[in-house]
């Protein structure tokens, strides 16, 4: 596996040179953050940010994301010149050599959480998610703060789209989802890029939106959509491993080499559809995290890995669930666990 590090680009307080002090940090997963959803990234920004990355030490293991805008999702205008520029963008990154695309199907928004700065029992801050605060919460009522917030939104314009949704149902947004990939694996495959979507966080539905992308049974179905190994996933624990149905290491070992990305975190299911973001240690947390790295090691991975979240702790503060500290200890946690799992394995 090739360890990797979130970085959001000259205004992350987390910044390269410190990424790089992280023992065995080979990797940066970042994105162009100041184009729109939908329109093409041109070459020279990917190169631009390329050379930053690689100034630093580091190479870019994956491109996370590049975000697939609604009317995509919708299957409404101008869903076409999208995907055309959708495509742009993965000639350009596979002209610049970038191997792995990371994307999301999820409506509207990205993951979610009822708090982020819920206070554990040791101090720490953590992101939590409470279904009943979650119901009770008005996505329209434009006071609301969530990490996966796309706040660009004007409070008319969600409504629109929030309305638009209601008539998609969960087949429909797999017909969509279809349509999508048909057009862009052959482009992926031309380009040698590995296409890696993200499972649903929470995955199930939320605001009475649809969500497909939530189990071991619908990433099965989405793997045969387009049968392609350029048709493949970013395998996140912490967003699969909420639902005590998807056994995280079973899912690992089914999809195997269709696995190019992996985001390794705990979670601590509170109740049903209730988590805590837990410390990467196994027994912080519901997941058996030697178990998930003993699968990956197994099915032979060799992408990026990436810790994921972390808690608020030592008094950071930052993004939420992107400061360095907590991230830094679990990529260290990740490390000891891959040496011990080789070395046994000798
Ligand atoms: C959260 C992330 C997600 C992910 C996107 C991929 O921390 O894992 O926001 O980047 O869903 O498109």
């Amino acid at each position: 596996m090739k360890l990797s590090f979130r970085w959001y680009g000259d205004d992350d307080p987390v910044t390269l040179d410190k990424i790089k002090q992280i023992p065995g940090m080979v990797g940066i997963v970042t994105a162009i953050y100041d184009i729109p959803a939908g329109e093409a990234w041109p070459y020279e920004k990917i190169a631009a940010l390329k050379d930053k990355v690689e100034a630093a030490g580091l190479k870019i293991t994956a491109i996370e994301s590049v975000p697939v805008p609604e009317a995509i999702k919708l299957g409404v205008e101008p869903r076409d010149r999208y995907i055309e520029n959708y495509k742009t963008t993965l000639r350009n990154l596979g002209q610049a050599g970038i191997e792995v695309v990371t994307y999301n199907f999820m409506p509207v928004f990205d993951w979610t959480r009822s708090e982020l700065d819920h206070k554990l029992a040791d101090g720490s801050e953590a992101l939590i998610y409470r279904e009943d605060e979650v119901k009770a919460m008005n996505p329209l009522s434009g006071d609301l703060d969530l990490p996966g917030w796309d706040t660009s939104y004007t409070k008319a314009e969600l409504n629109d789209l929030m309305s638009a949704y209601q008539e998609i149902s969960p087949e429909k947004l797999w017909d969509n989802l279809e349509y999508f990939l048909k057009e862009i694996i052959p482009v992926a495959e031309e380009e040698n890029i590995k296409m890696a979507i993200h499972p649903d966080d929470p995955p199930w539905s939320i605001f009475g939106l649809p969500r497909i992308i939530v189990g071991q049974e619908n990433l099965r179905r989405f793997l045969k959509l387009v049968d392609s190994p350029a048709n493949g996933l970013a395998l996140c624990s912490g967003s699969l491993g909420v639902n005590p149905e998807n056994d995280v290491p079973a899912i690992i070992r089914e999809f195997g080499d269709r696995i190019h990305f992996a985001h390794v975190r705990n979670i601590k299911i509170t109740g049903d559809k209730g988590f805590e973001e837990a410390a990467h240690l196994s027994e912080k947390g519901s997941l058996d995290m030697y178990e998930i790295m003993k699968a990956y090691y197994d099915v032979g991975f060799e992408g990026p890995m990436r810790p994921d979240h972390g808690r608020m702790i030592w008094g950071e503060t930052g993004k939420p669930g992107y400061g360095l500290y907590d991230r830094a200890l679990g990529a260290t946690y990740l490390n000891g666990l891959w040496e011990a799992i080789q070395k046994s394995n000798r």
